[in-house]
């Protein structure tokens, strides 16, 4: 397993340099200033190249090059962005990277409402307060419609909540869900997010999953052409939000998917955070079972306060939470060796740790939500433990 590292670029106050020291192998790193729907020329992505390179990494995986809202509401604009998003490839591939990560999730990327929550170690740790976001949706956002996506007892829950919240807790809440989390491309006030919402009327899931279809039968070609990866990463949280569809948090979903587009180059990121926010997901299982179209992994664990879905979880350290990530990790050495044997040229999986608490320096430090340099360090090194472990031939695998 290749041990690669998100890096937001200069701008981020965890360095390359830090990275390299946390013993990471590769970058992860995306043209985050090009404005969604414009093409990454080779320039900018040649000189991000020797931005990571000064700093002693390579850049080998993109995360994420945005899709467009007009992609996935078949907007006028959408001919013109997958032509862009086309074009980027082909600059991405001359440039030597190859695998590129992307989501499909309509107007709101990973999705918090709290940014830094206290744990009993006193680390802080971001989380998914479900009635706190029901409270924004309700009583902040006054969605149309909204008092129907909640159950009964939700509902009633921020009913109770939302007075209790001051003027500053309501407008954290607004910030952590509308004005974006790091790699989120946008910012978005609460007019433009009832615009965006608006825009989505009559989209309903199968709606939306034939337009991931139709971007990817567009897409996936030209990447298997120019010998790459695409790896569609999976909703976050996992099941629908402010009553948009969202059609890749499960199995099943990614199984329609790569199953309608049958190329190998339509493939996976395998977010075991994001997935196992669900009590329903089996993540060692769908490591198996997707195993041969999984291109990246983001390894990270959520601790569910309640087995349901929806439910509020937390961003648990990497080896507590739901997720047995031994189990995981198994069945991805696994997969290695099933690709070893097939004679694979992509038998070296490449992941990342994927978040991390702030800890210790981190809480001074001001890096990106969810990025620290000593929680994921910590995560990094727990999970290269286990690998070396399991690798090693006293134990054997
Ligand atoms: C959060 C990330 C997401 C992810 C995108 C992939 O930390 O995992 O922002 O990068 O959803 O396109």
């Amino acid at each position: 397993m290749r041990q690669t590292w998100r890096w937001f670029g200069p701008i981020d106050r965890v360095t390359v340099e830090n990275a390299l020291q946390a013993g990471a192998e590769g970058i992860v790193s995306a043209l985050h200033h090009v404005p969604t729907g414009e093409v990454w020329s080779l320039n900018e992505i040649r000189k991000r190249q020797r931005e990571a390179r000064a700093g002693g990494l390579e850049w080998e995986l993109v995360e994420s090059i945005p899709v467009s809202e007009a992609i996935k509401t078949g907007g006028a604009e959408a001919v013109p962005h997958i032509a862009a998003w086309k074009a980027s490839l082909e600059n991405l591939a001359r440039c030597g990277i190859r695998t590129v990560c992307y989501n499909f999730m309509p107007v709101l990327d990973w999705t918090r409402t709290e940014l830094r929550w206290k744990t009993r170690t006193g680390a802080r740790a971001m989380r998914f307060d479900l009635i706190d976001f029901a409270a924004f949706d309700l009583f902040i956002l006054k969605r149309d419609g909204a008092a129907a996506t909640y159950p009964d007892t939700i509902r009633a829950a921020a009913e109770k909540r939302f007075p209790e919240l001051d003027d500053e807790a309501r407008a954290a809440l607004a910030a952590n869900i509308g004005a974006g989390l790091p790699g989120s491309t946008e910012r978005y006030s609460l007019d433009d997010l009832r615009r965006l919402i608006a825009t989505y009327a009559g989209v309903d899931a199968e709606k939306l999953r034939k337009r991931l279809i139709d971007f990817l039968s567009e897409v996936a070609p030209v990447a298997e052409h120019l010998d790459m990866r695409l790896c569609c990463h999976p909703d976050d949280p996992p099941w629908p939000l402010l009553g948009l569809p969202r059609v890749m948090s499960t199995q099943a979903d990614y199984e329609a998917v790569l199953n309608a587009v049958d190329l190998p180059a339509n493939g996976v990121t395998l977010c075991t955070g994001s997935l196992g926010a669900r009590a329903d997901n089996d993540l060692p299982g769908m490591v198996e079972r997707l195993g041969p179209r999984i291109h990246f992994v983001h390894l990270r664990n959520v601790r569910r306060e309640a087995e349901t879905v929806p439910c509020s979880f937390f961003e648990d350290e990497h080896l507590a939470g739901g997720t047995d990530m031994v189990a995981v990790v198994v069945a991805l050495l696994k997969e290695e060796e099933r690709r070893k044997r097939e004679g694979r040229s992509d038998c070296v999986i490449p992941f990342r740790p994927d978040h991390g608490q702030d800890i210790l320096d981190d809480l001074t430090r001001g890096a990106q939500p969810g990025y620290p340099a000593i929680g994921r360090l910590k995560g990094l090194a727990e999970i290269r433990g286990i690998v070396r472990t399991l690798e090693h031939p006293q134990f054997g695998m």
